[in-house]
């Protein structure tokens, strides 16, 4: 394995963090990529379309992100959807110069990259998941393809920023549940109703499946879990008094993405400057190449 050489490609920078991407030429450590990334894990994660990197991020990683979180979290927004909506849980990297730089540095678009097999994983978003201790909500059922306008391989590294368990709202996953290729219609997060627009089969009842038919993982910060985007997961509230449970997730599209918007799919906080049926590019969906073999 060559040594990753990570950069941009085209597309202006409108913002600091934007540029701090376009500058490009940043390196990691192949080693680490290797470490973390066992050669079963490409196997483990098409059976299953989950698995638990430990120790993807390093403790300095962690404490940049859990700043980032909570600046991003004390508001005011620093972005709004082309519909207005705030969006301040998400698009850290174009408003946060140190994030879009960790992700230069740290070995996440190289676990992506060899998880959709190719050397140039495509940023498609980032968000953060924080909660807090007894104020905080179950995460719904859901596979994340259907809320996304786009088509083809995607994935997301979701990072433990504090210590996760049951009780304090690890992510629960179907293992398997994207390999028939089925998608099932979307809940709102907010309201908790279905998107009735859509035309797709409601999600069989999870609830009721015993508790083994179902896999999370007990998590220190800096360890990750990768996740295909039809992999049906939820996590229940953090009821851990004292402890926020934050995470920081990215999501990555592969070479076949395509731009897919259907009637109540996310919307983004630039011009997004891509027709329907053409690949992702432009400023808003950073290409980070990989220059190594994966
Ligand atoms: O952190 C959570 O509660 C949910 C995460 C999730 O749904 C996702 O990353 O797609």
């Amino acid at each position: 394995m060559k040594t990753p050489r990570w950069t941009r490609s085209a597309g202006s920078a409108r913002t600091s963090a934007a540029s701090v991407i376009d500058r490009g030429a940043a390196a990691v450590d192949d080693r680490a990529v290797m470490r973390i990334l066992p050669a079963d894990a490409r196997a483990a994660f098409a059976a299953d379309g989950v698995i638990c990197l430990r120790g993807l991020v390093d403790a300095d990683a962690v404490e940049l992100l859990r700043a980032a979180t909570e600046a991003a979290l004390a508001g005011p927004a620093a972005l709004f959807s082309a519909s207005g909506r705030p969006l301040p849980d998400s698009f850290l990297w174009l408003t946060q110069p140190a994030v879009a730089e960790l992700l230069l540095r740290a070995p996440i678009a190289a676990v992506a990259g060899a998880l959709l097999g190719t050397a140039a994983p495509r940023l498609f978003y980032d968000q953060i998941f924080a909660k807090d201790p007894g104020r905080s909500l179950a995460t719904p059922w859901h596979q994340d393809a259907p809320y996304w306008p786009i088509s083809g391989e995607a994935l997301t590294v979701w990072i433990a920023l504090d210590p996760v368990d049951h009780e304090g709202g690890a992510v629960r996953y179907l293992p398997g549940s994207h390999r028939d290729g089925v998608l099932y219609r979307p809940t709102s997060h907010q309201d908790r109703g279905a998107w009735e627009a859509v035309d797709l089969p409601p999600l069989p009842d999870l609830d009721a499946l015993p508790p083994e038919a179902l896999r999370e993982w007990t998590l220190a910060p800096g360890d990750a879990l990768v996740h295909h985007a039809r992999t049906i997961h939820g996590a229940g509230p953090n009821t851990r008094a004292g402890r926020p449970r934050r995470a920081y997730a990215t999501r990555w599209l592969g070479d076949d993405a395509r731009w897919t918007p259907g009637p109540e799919t996310m919307d983004f906080p630039l011009p997004v400057e891509v027709r329907p049926g053409d690949p992702l590019r432009g400023t808003l969906f950073p290409e980070i190449s990989i220059a190594a073999e994966i």
